[in-house]
């Protein structure tokens, strides 16, 4: 089992800045909460808390979340002992400023981390845990840590809360879609939590032509309204499409963080985006395509493909990716690249299995930290 080398309980500030989607913030929250689970206490502070009323509308003890107001309102606030930088946001000039200035009373050790994108391409490995030193401002003199998420031990690993399989393994999916509301008699679950994917339409045709009838638990956003796009051109266009009406669809509200993780662990198949849900699909150990966040330097494929290295995916899941994403011009029709997930269970059960022998990103991070000071 892996272990924490006893940390202090410390006092953490963690700066996230909302760029677009829920993404920034999701993955921070969920960092504030898998800390305060370790006995840290825990300031998040984000330009944009408003996607927490449903992501987490219970809060949880331990953390404290603050609107990072510009200016930065500092009445009353000495910063904690550990500054996490989320994703590359800047603190302010003035925190950090305090921030120095109590290192220097309590003769304590800098520990301030940059917390990075997840990636499986080798730059994490390489460049997790570099210090980086501040050449200029109030902080100068200071070193800040670049903190790598990623799926090898030689990374900063991935956020997964200790009792996650326990619950886990009591989840009961009848009556979780009970309680939601969705009618469900014993068909294939596949959830979907896109953009507006290049494949959607393909999919969506695949799953109304099936032998097996499928229900489509689509979140609530972004995923919805491509569907529903979609289907206004499909009834116009081909009004037959789903004739046999072996594909059914569900539109679900937004949903708690707690339960867009049921989601996963009651589908068969789940359609994840972004970073924190592609972690959730791997815990969940269903067969699982990522809609990567597109960039407009190309650099997702180079990222896609490191992923799919790692995840020791089939030549037809890549393939499959490969349309989803909308790679190749013109992207590969079903033929080529089927959606086939009885062919893509078992990499998913590989790389779950392999993850949980190694320690979660909290635990690391502590000990990091705990090394660092
Ligand atoms: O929202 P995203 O597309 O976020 C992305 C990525 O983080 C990307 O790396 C970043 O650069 C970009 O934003 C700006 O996808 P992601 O990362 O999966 O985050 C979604 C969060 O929303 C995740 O924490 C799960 C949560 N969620 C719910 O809690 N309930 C819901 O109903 C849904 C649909 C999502």
């Amino acid at each position: 089992m892996p272990c924490i080398t006893p940390t202090p309980r410390l006092r953490w500030d963690i700066f996230c800045r909302v760029i677009d989607n829920f993404g920034d913030l999701g993955v921070c929250w969920r960092l504030a909460c898998n800390l305060a689970g370790h006995g840290q206490t825990v300031r998040l502070w984000a330009d944009d808390v408003s996607a927490l009323a449903w992501m987490a509308p219970q809060g949880s003890p331990g953390v404290e979340v603050r609107a990072w107001t510009t200016p930065l309102d500092m009445s009353g606030i000495t910063p904690g002992e550990v500054l996490v930088e989320a994703f590359g946001c800047e603190i302010d000039a003035e925190f950090i400023a305090e921030y120095a200035k109590s290192l220097n009373r309590h003769t304590q050790k800098c520990a301030w981390i940059n917390l990075e994108y997840l990636s499986a391409e080798g730059y994490a490995a390489g460049c997790h845990g570099l210090p980086s030193p501040v050449m200029s401002g109030p902080a100068r003199g200071l070193i800040k840590h670049f903190f790598y998420p990623g799926f090898t031990m030689d990374t900063g690993g991935l956020l997964r809360e200790p009792d996650l399989i326990a619950r886990q393994t009591r989840f009961d999916r009848q009556a979780w879609l009970t309680g939601l509301g969705v009618p469900w008699g014993g068909e294939r679950l596949v959830s979907l939590f896109c953009y507006e994917p290049a494949g959607l339409s393909d999919l969506l045709d695949s799953l109304a032509h099936g032998v097996q009838p499928t229900r489509l638990l689509v979140t609530d956003g972004r995923a919805s309204a491509a569907v529903r796009a979609e289907l206004i051109n499909k009834n116009r266009h081909q009004p037959h499409w789903n004739r046999g009406e072996a594909l059914s669809i569900s539109y679900l509200p937004p949903l708690s963080q707690t339960d867009f993780d049921h989601l996963l662990w009651a589908c068969d198949v789940n359609f994840v985006r972004g970073e924190d849900s592609l972690v959730r699909a791997l815990w969940a150990g269903k067969p699982l395509v990522w809609h990567i966040y597109p960039q407009h330097d190309s650099a997702h494929e180079v990222k896609l493909d490191a992923f799919l290295d790692w995840l020791q995916a089939p030549t037809s899941l890549r393939a499959f990716h490969r349309g989803w994403n909308g790679l190749e011009r013109p992207a590969p029709s079903l033929q080529d690249a089927p959606f086939a997930p009885e062919n893509w269970q078992d990499c998913a059960t590989q790389a779950r299995a392999s993850l949980l022998q190694q320690a979660d990103l909290s635990t690391r991070l502590l000990n990091f930290i705990a090394k660092i000071l």
